[in-house]
Parts: structure tokens; C-alpha cells; sequence
């Protein structure tokens, strides 16, 4: 495969209206210029999978013949697995070890997944009063806009047009303007998997232009967009016009608790991990680690020498845990909150420093701090960087009101041996996904989206097949 910078409409690669550099934040160098969709292309696009959409050799296809496709998108983008994680790599600045061994592994077997629903899409027979047949059929939405961030470029691409595609929808992706590599590689593959020209359209550009234009074109029928919780609104509100369908999965402040009988080593290692992965940028990250009292100064200690010990910088050494911030506006934001914690009475146990690799990159220590107050800023917005903010409380009822203290319900992650009390916290939390004894799992399979400020709708999971398909109610009179 090779490198693909112009956009995918009705099955051809074609200029755009302006231009934009994708860089790679470990070096700082331009990886490629890639061609921006404007309003002319946005129309274009959508034009395209209409008629995608409405064309009878999608419309009425085999619903075999759909998972077929699916299947073989699978196996292409597995056949060009490792230069899809390099490429994602250089794009994003995370640890190769991550792309290669999660984050495009869990797009095929996401992709296989849905595939596997392609043709069990049922309906129900009603048993309504009178001399009637009551029926209902589900069909798709129709023409799907997925707007994506660029935290898991492909990864979460492949939670939208997966089941969208299942359903029998036609999709046009709009990849973050930080990574639109890896989505124009995905285009190229489901060209060569045989999907129909314009059921896939890939518009990379920047999020006020191609994002904005694409959720305002009336002939858009639903909009799903993972990012930040203040462009979700300004989604929403621009989708309201239409009214079009939307469903948003936005920013969290996910709550880490572990209690003192809890095995503390597997804890250590799962704070570690729900914090650092993905350099912090992740939406789910256990970013507010809550530790019971009697355990405190320990644990904090223990977790103070590993970041320490955690090796930032080159993403394309195997050894490197931590990569690059994906911009130096992020990186900027993130020491800004580092700031804002030292200013705000916290105390510093670990990193706090930026760091580059000759001179470049746009790195951040693994960051921590203790004697975090809840109403503190580092423990109320979502930072976005591989900062912890820890805070302690005296029991069960402390834990769960403080974990509550947010606008935000994305994840949880509580760590005990007492099962009574984590199902009492996985009961009592505000959380679309909970973690006992473990934390940042994820299978296609099992539903992720969230509560509160961080969005409705389900990514993942049977229940995703909701937000792709709308339901007929058939009425035939049998008497
Ligand atoms: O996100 P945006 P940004 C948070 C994180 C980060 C902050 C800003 O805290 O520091 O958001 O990141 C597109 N109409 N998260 O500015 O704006 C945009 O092009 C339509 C958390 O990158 O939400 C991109 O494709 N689309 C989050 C996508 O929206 C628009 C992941 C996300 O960008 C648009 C990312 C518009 N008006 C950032 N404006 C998570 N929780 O996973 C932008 N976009």
C-alpha cells in the first residue's frame, strides 16, 4: 500500500478545495499534504452515497453478500496490518506497540463482528387487537456522516462504519484533520473488498469547514461523532436544524477507586495502564485515581516510582510506553493543567516535564499528583494527557459521591476483593462502562458510550445496530 492524500468520493480520488499538512508529532515533520474537502466536495460526497445508498445493487443485496464484504475488509486490512500501524504511528505519535497490537487487531475483529450481524437483522411479529398481520422491519438510516477524533483514528472509524455498514447504510467518514492516513487507507481497501463506489467516502479537512459543512447538509440523515464534549454541542445544534438524527460519544473524567483490600499489585498495574495508555488521550482514561485512605501514602508511592521508570519518547521503538502529544496545542493544554494543578495547592509526585527526542516532539512526562481536591481544575476537565490526579477517601459512600463529581460518566474502575462493594459501586456509579479489577478492556462485542456530559448512544455491541437502523411497523389486514 501506499500513502493516498486525496479524497474518496463515488469510488474515485479526487483534488479538494484547499489543502492541509499531516504531521508527525515525534519529529515534527510533514508526513503528507492532504487535499480538504470543502462545501463543493462535502455536497459531492453526500450526493454520491445517496445514490450509493439508493441504488438497488446495495438496496436490495444479499444480506450475505453484505457480511461477505465486511469479512473481506477484515482480511485486507489484516493482510496490510503492519503498514497500517506504522502509518498510524507517524500520524498520531503513539507507541507502535499500540497500534500493532491493539488498536488495528481490534478493528478487524470488529469489522468481523458486525459482519456476523449483516444477516440477522430481525424484526418482531406484534400481537396487535383485531384481524390483523402486525410486522416490523428494520432498515437503515440511510446516508451516515461518522466524524472521528484522532486519539484512535481507525480503531474508532471502525466502531461507526462497521455496524453502519452491516446495516445497509452508505457512509461518508470525516477523519480528524491531526490523522486522516490511516481512514484513506481504509477507503482504498474497501474499494478492493468490492464495496459499491460511493458506499464508502472518505473527506478528510479541518473540522469547521468539512466537519461543519457535513453536518449541515440536508441530505445527511445521521451524524455520529466521537470528540470533545464542546464540539458535540455544536454539533448537535447544527444537526437540530435538520432535525437529523445524531449520536455523540464525548469527553470523560473516569474515576479509578481502588480500596485498601484490594490486590494492590494488579492495581498499581491498572491505574498505570488507565492512565498512560495511550499517552492520556484517551477518552476513557482513568484519569482521577481515588485511593482509600489507610493505603494512600503507599500506593501513591509505589505508583510515583513506575512513572518514573516509564520510558517516553521514539514511537517506533518497541520498548517506548508513552508517545507523542499529538500537537504542540495539546501538549501546551496539557502543561497548562500541570500548571493549573501546581497553582492550585496540589502536590507534583511524579513528571510534569515536556520532553523531545533531538530537539522534536511533542512529548509530556507520565504526570502525576496527590493531595488533589475534587473542586481542583485537574480534577474536574479533562486534561487529555497522560496526567493523574489523586485524590483519597474514607469508604464506600465517600468513594462513590466522589466519583460522582463530574460532569462527565464515561468509564469507572474500582479494585477490591470485597464483591459486595464492587457491585454496590458498579450499581451505584454514573458510568456507561464499568471495570472491576481490571481497566481499559474493550471487546466488539460489549457496549461503550456514556452517561451524563459524556454523550447517548451506544458504541460496540448488539445495541450499535440501533443507531444504524430505524424501524418499519407493517399493518396487513388478514380477516
Ligand atoms: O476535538 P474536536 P479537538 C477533547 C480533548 C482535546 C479536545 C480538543 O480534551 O484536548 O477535545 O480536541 C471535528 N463540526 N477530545 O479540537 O473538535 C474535528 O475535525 C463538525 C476528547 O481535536 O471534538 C474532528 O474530526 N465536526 C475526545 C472531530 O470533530 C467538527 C477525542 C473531533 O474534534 C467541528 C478528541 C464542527 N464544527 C478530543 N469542529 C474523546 N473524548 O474521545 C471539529 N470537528
Amino acid at each position: 500500500m501506499e500513502l493516498r492524500t486525496r479524497l474518496l468520493i463515488g469510488g474515485e480520488w479526487v483534488p479538494g478545495s484547499d489543502r492541509f499538512a499531516t504531521v508527525n508529532p515525534a519529529t515534527e515533520e510533514t508526513i503528507a499534504e492532504i487535499e480538504e474537502a470543502g462545501p463543493a466536495e462535502v455536497d459531492a460526497a453526500v450526493r454520491s452515497a445517496r445514490e450509493a445508498f439508493e441504488s438497488p445493487k446495495w438496496r436490495r443485496m444479499d444480506p450475505h453478500r453484505r457480511s461477505a464484504l465486511l469479512w473481506r475488509l477484515a482480511d485486507l486490512v489484516e493482510q496490510n496490518a503492519e503498514f497500517i500501524a506504522a502509518t498510524e504511528t507517524r500520524d498520531n505519535g503513539k507507541p507502535l506497540f499500540e497500534s500493532s497490537k491493539v488498536d488495528i487487531p481490534f478493528v478487524v475483529a470488529n469489522l468481523r463482528y458486525f459482519a456476523g450481524w449483516a444477516d440477522k437483522l430481525t424484526g418482531d411479529v406484534i400481537p396487535v387487537s383485531g384481524g390483523f398481520l402486525n410486522y416490523t422491519l428494520r432498515e437503515p438510516v440511510g446516508v451516515v456522516a461518522v466524524i472521528i477524533p484522532w486519539n484512535f483514528p481507525l480503531n474508532i472509524a471502525s466502531w461507526k462504519l462497521a455496524p453502519a455498514l452491516a446495516c445497509g447504510n452508505a457512509v461518508i467518514l470525516k477523519p480528524a484533520e491531526q490523522t486522516p492516513l490511516t481512514a484513506l487507507l481504509l477507503g482504498e481497501l474497501a474499494l478492493e473488498a468490492g464495496f459499491p463506489p460511493g458506499i464508502l467516502n472518505v473527506i478528510p479537512g479541518r473540522g469547521p469547514i468539512t466537519g461543519q459543512a457535513l453536518v449541515e447538509h440536508p441530505d445527511v440523515d445521521k451524524i455520529c461523532f466521537t470528540g470533545s464534549t464542546a464540539t458535540g454541542r455544536t454539533v448537535m445544534r447544527t444537526a437540530a436544524e435538520g432535525p437529523k438524527k445524531v449520536s455523540l460519544e464525548l469527553g470523560g473524567k473516569s474515576p479509578n477507586v481502588v480500596f485498601a483490600d484490594a490486590d494492590l499489585d494488579a492495581a498499581v498495574r491498572g491505574v498505570m495502564t488507565g492512565i498512560f495508555y495511550g499517552k492520556g488521550e484517551v477518552c476513557a482514561a482513568g484519569s482521577r485515581l481515588l485511593v482509600e485512605h489507610s493505603i494512600r501514602h503507599e500506593f501513591v508511592e509505589r505508583l510515583a516510582a513506575k512513572a518514573s521508570s516509564m520510558s517516553v519518547g521514539d514511537p517506533t521503538d518497541p520498548s517506548t510506553r508513552i508517545g507523542a502529544l499529538i500537537s504542540a496545542e495539546q501538549r501546551d493544554k496539557v502543561l497548562g493543567y500541570i500548571e493549573a494543578g501546581r497553582e492550585d495547592g496540589a502536590t507534583l509526585i511524579a513528571g510534569g516535564n515536556p520532553v523531545t527526542v533531538d530537539g522534536k516532539g511533542y512529548f509530556v512526562e507520565a504526570t502525576i499528583f496527590d493531595d488533589v481536591d475534587s473542586e481542583m481544575r485537574i480534577a474536574q476537565e479533562e486534561i487529555f494527557g497522560p496526567v493523574l490526579a489523586t485524590l483519597s477517601f474514607e469508604d464506600i459512600d465517600d468513594a462513590i459521591d466522589i466519583a460522582n463529581r463530574t460532569i462527565y460518566g464515561l468509564a469507572a474502575g474500582v479494585w477490591t476483593r470485597d464483591i459486595g462493594k464492587a457491585h454496590r459501586f458498579a450499581r451505584d456509579v454514573q458510568a456507561g462502562t464499568v471495570w472491576v479489577n481490571t481497566y481499559n478492556r474493550y471487546d466488539p462485542g460489549s457496549p461503550f458510550g456514556g452517561f451524563k456530559q459524556s454523550g447517548f448512544g451506544r458504541d460496540l455491541g448488539e445495541i450499535a445496530l440501533q443507531e444504524y437502523t430505524q424501524t418499519k411497523s407493517v399493518w396487513v389486514a388478514i380477516d
